[in-house]
C-alpha cells in the first residue's frame, strides 16, 4: 500500500483544499492529513477562524482523507514519515522547495495549487460584510 502524507491548517475549508487532498490521495492508495493544532497555528503565526476539531472533523467527513493526526510543530515530519511509513510527501505549490530535505525518507511531491480561492479571502469577505 503506497501511503501519503500532506500538512496543513485547513481553514474556512474550501475547495482549494478539496482539490489538493483529492490529488494528494491519487498519488497512492492512503492518504494521512497532519491538521495543524491551533497551538501551532499561533507559532505558524495563523489565526484560523474554526479551532483544531472543527478543522478535523471537516476532514473527516472526506472519502479521500484516511487518517488524520495533530500537527504540532515543524519538526515533526521526519518521525510523522518514519512512524506512519510514509511512500509520498505532497504539498501545495506554495511550498516548493522547502520540504525537499524529506526526500532521503520519501518521494516529495509539489501539486499545483488552486488559484483565486483562499482561507485568507473567505475570511476578508466575512469581516467585510
Ligand atoms: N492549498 C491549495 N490551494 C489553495 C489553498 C491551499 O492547494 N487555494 C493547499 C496548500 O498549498 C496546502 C494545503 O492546501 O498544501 C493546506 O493549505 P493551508 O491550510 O493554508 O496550509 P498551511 O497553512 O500552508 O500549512 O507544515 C506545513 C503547514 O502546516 C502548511
Amino acid at each position: 500500500m503506497k501511503k501519503v502524507i500532506t500538512y496543513g491548517t485547513f481553514d474556512t475549508f474550501h475547495y482549494g483544499h478539496v482539490l489538493l487532498l483529492q490529488h494528494a490521495r491519487a498519488l497512492g492508495d492512503h492518504l494521512t492529513v497532519a491538521i495543524s493544532s491551533d497551538a501551532f497555528n499561533d507559532i505558524k503565526g495563523k489565526q484560523s477562524h474554526f479551532d483544531y476539531e472543527t478543522r478535523r472533523a471537516m476532514l473527516a467527513e472526506l472519502r479521500c482523507v484516511d487518517v488524520i493526526i495533530p500537527e504540532e510543530n515543524w519538526e515533526q515530519k521526519r518521525t510523522d514519515i518514519t512512524e506512519h511509513n510514509i511512500d509520498v510527501f505532497t504539498m501545495g505549490a506554495d511550498w516548493t522547495g522547502k520540504f525537499d530535505d524529506l526526500s532521503d525518507l520519501c518521494q516529495v511531491i509539489y501539486l499545483p495549487r488552486t488559484p483565486t480561492i483562499s482561507s485568507t479571502a473567505i475570511k476578508r469577505l466575512h469581516t467585510e460584510q
